[in-house]
């Protein structure tokens, strides 16, 4: 099924559901330009994820959705105010969703996970998701191992919802490539750091529009909770301290999410976390996210109507 249909929008293009970036503005502007827009509710408590979900609903009249991050200890909490708040489309990350399935279906809503892994894949379409977002290694942020071009047409195979195509799309040759893998939409982040609605220190918008391929790196890995993150002082010291395998797993983890707040709200070059994909090397102008959307579908084969 085509996600323009089940999603009620005019572009197959979702935002990630980026953690502290992922704000209302963030979330109505990619709505309104056509695509579906997600409050990233990521490490905030359910009820500033429900002033968030309000004041998104004051911006756009169009769907947009809400990006559960499941790591978080509002995660449950937040399950709830996305039915209280007649949510539409609910993404989440970092986990396991099959405990709250049932509850959301109920609700009507739909429900959208992601997943870095088949067998993720077949345990979530028998738990009742409507479609996934099948996210390869090039994302941004928390991530899995295997890379897009391989593990989108496995999951493909492997399901029979439509699959959405994140990790590494940044232009229309993204989209066109994960239609030919048999995907129905693509989920895009890292490109949306370089607008202008996206709500970041410009610091960070200036790191990834000056990134190049090379300039990601996976921290995190040895703790179980690998995340992609623009080169800088602090990766590598990050890099350095769990090199032997002898940092506590408290010590890390106060590292990186006190780092990315420093990141995108002081735009701290040394010491924030700057998590972005490697398609950041593909990001070279800051433009407005309706120019983004626009540029990704109507360049692509499948707006000509030669693909999908
Ligand atoms: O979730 C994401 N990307 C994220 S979440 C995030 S906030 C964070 N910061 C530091 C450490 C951890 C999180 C920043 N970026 N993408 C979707 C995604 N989900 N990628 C990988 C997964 C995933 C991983 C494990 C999904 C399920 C899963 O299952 C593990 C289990 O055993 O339940």
């Amino acid at each position: 099924m085509d996600i323009r249909d089940l999603l009620h929008i005019k572009y197959p293009i979702i935002q990630g559901g980026m953690a502290n970036i992922a704000t209302h503005q963030l979330a109505a502007a990619v709505s309104n330009a056509g695509g579906l827009g997600l409050v990233g509710a990521g490490g905030w408590d359910a009820e500033r994820v429900r002033d968030e979900i309000r004041k998104t609903k004051a911006l756009t009249n169009n769907p947009f959705g809400v990006n559960i991050m499941l790591m978080s200890p509002h995660a449950a909490a937040i399950s709830d105010v996305v039915v209280e708040e007649g949510v539409k489309v609910v993404t989440t990350g970092a986990g396991n969703p099959g405990i709250y399935m049932e509850k959301w279906k109920a609700a009507g809503i739909i429900v959208i996970p992601v997943v870095p892994s088949v067998a993720y894949a077949k345990r979530l379409e028998r738990a009742g998701a409507d479609a996934l977002v099948v996210e390869g290694t090039e994302a941004g942020g928390h991530i899995g191992e295997i890379t897009t071009m391989t593990l989108v047409p496995q999951i493909v195979d492997a399901v029979n919802i439509p699959v959405i195509a994140a990790g590494g799309v940044a232009d229309h040759r993204g989209l066109d490539a994960a239609y030919v893998l048999g995907a129905k939409g693509v989920q895009i982040g890292t490109v949306l750091l370089a607008s202008y609605e996206c709500p970041i220190h410009e610091n960070y918008k200036n790191m990834v529009l000056k990134a190049k391929d090379t300039d990601t790196v996976v921290t995190g890995r040895q703790t179980g909770a690998p995340v992609r993150v623009l080169k800088n002082k602090m990766a590598r010291e990050y890099l350095n301290l769990t090199k032997y395998g002898n940092a506590s797993l408290e010590e890390l983890e106060k590292l990186t999410l006190g780092s990315l707040r420093k990141a995108v709200f002081d735009g701290d070059l040394d010491g924030g976390s700057f998590m972005a994909g490697q398609s950041a090397g593909l990001v070279n102008e800051l433009r407005s996210v309706e120019d983004i959307l626009k540029d990704i579908f109507e360049n692509s084969l499948v707006y000509k109507g030669i693909l999908g």
